[in-house]
């Protein structure tokens, strides 16, 4: 007679349990959907700051390149920051192919990489004893 009332009670607890359980789970799921996967996207969602996302950076400071043999991707976008309070430019020795122009005393000027690899020496026109080489990967 006695294990029949406990029986009735503990069903009732077990599907509270069952049903806490799944609540938990549910919830759970709920939240871990969106955060899973932030690594897919890498290209497409990163319009805010394109400056700061891998982008190369050349320093002019003190009449000098820094790095002065920077190395980037074919067709890559890189951003002259001088430093200097006179006036540089990173200008490609062998033709045309890559000129900042003047880049005045503490502004900041963009050149793009040539899309052919190879190593393409540049130089300062207003410091000519400023040089560096690009290497495009
Ligand atoms: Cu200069």
């Amino acid at each position: 007679m006695s294990p029949s009332p406990r029986r009735r009670r503990a069903v009732p607890l077990v599907l509270g349990a069952v049903a806490a359980l799944l609540l938990a789970t549910a919830c759970s799921d709920g939240d871990g959907e969106p955060s899973p996967a932030p690594p897919s996207p890498p290209t497409s969602s990163a319009p805010s700051s394109p400056e700061s996302a891998g982008a190369l950076r050349i320093t002019t400071e003190d009449f000098a390149f820094s790095p002065a043999d920077p190395e980037v991707g074919p067709g890559e976008k890189i951003t002259v920051v001088n430093k200097d309070s006179a006036a540089h430019t990173v200008t490609a020795t062998d033709g045309d192919a890559f000129d900042t122009g003047s880049i005045a005393g503490g502004e900041s000027g963009t050149f793009t990489a040539p899309s052919e690899a190879g190593r393409y020496a540049f130089v300062c026109t207003f410091h000519p004893n400023m040089t560096g080489t690009l290497i495009v990967r």
